[in-house]
């Protein structure tokens, strides 16, 4: 009965991946040849999906302990995935950013990727639930003033100086933490996953600000690099983040 139940779980999930798919039909508003943007909407969508079946698929097969982290990142593709299809077809219509969808799934995919944080930090040893708060109410900062900032509620630059304020608190906490003294302690699949994490936070999440500087320096909005470095940033930061997870995970069902 048990095994049953498994199994049927099991395909419970590529099932309810596959539900998305009619609002992939239905979002088939016409992409013209020169639209680069909109043509990067679309293969990160789908690339979204591919990753949230493959990420749920593995953490099945992966040691118990790496489990949940490859669970919440197929979770951090699925959420992203809808939203995208939205975002494409906003860009598709308009060729206008799609602000508010983009930061109403940030707004998720954000904290749960700072509860994979957590996760890994509490993998070598290093967390208090403060940490997670702290991290927690910092990627808040970072992201309402962004939203502040880009929808015109605030002036542009100093919502960014604030949302940077965020992010520099979270970077500084993940290397200037106690989380550093018992790294050398932890198996070498956690201590890969944590150089990942603070690889991750620095240089992948650093693509977005990029992106904002670069979208609103000039007079007019540039419109069309906002949303293809943005596009690129979370094609970096939500599928090869959960790729390297998996990996750690996997070469540390080797070592077992
Ligand atoms: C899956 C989505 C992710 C990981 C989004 C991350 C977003 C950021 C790291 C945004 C950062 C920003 C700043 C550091 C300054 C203000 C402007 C933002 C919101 C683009």
């Amino acid at each position: 009965m048990i095994n049953l139940i498994n199994r049927i779980g099991k395909c419970a999930i590529p099932v309810s991946v596959l539900t998305m798919m009619p609002l992939v039909a239905s979002a088939s508003t016409n992409l013209r040849a020169d639209d680069f943007v909109g043509i990067s909407f679309w293969i990160i969508s789908i690339a979204m999906v591919a990753a949230t079946i493959f990420f749920f698929m593995e953490s099945n097969k992966v040691d118990a302990k790496w489990s949940t982290s490859l669970t919440v990142a197929g979770l951090v593709t699925l959420v992203a995935a809808v939203h995208y299809f939205y975002m494409r077809g906003v860009w598709v219509e308009t060729q206008d950013t799609p602000t508010v969808y983009r930061y109403v799934d940030w707004i998720i995919t954000v904290p749960l990727q700072i509860i994979e944080f957590y996760l890994i930090l509490a993998a070598v040893g290093a967390v208090a639930g403060r940490v997670f708060w702290n991290l927690l109410v910092a990627s808040l900062v970072m992201l309402i003033f962004g939203y502040l900032g880009e929808v015109g509620y605030m002036n542009v630059w100093l919502a960014f100086v604030i949302g940077m304020a965020g992010w520099l608190y979270i970077i500084w906490a993940i290397f200037a933490g106690d989380a550093q003294a018992n790294l050398a302690d932890a198996p070498e699949g956690v201590q890969s996953a944590f150089k990942t994490m603070r690889l991750i936070v620095l240089v992948g999440w650093a693509i977005y600000p990029i992106g904002y500087v670069i979208g609103y320096a000039g007079d007019q909005v540039d419109a069309g690099t906002l949303n293809g470095i943005y596009n690129i940033a979370d094609f970096v930061n939500k599928i090869a983040f959960g790729l390297m997870i998996w990996s750690a995970a996997t070469s540390s069902r080797k070592e077992a």
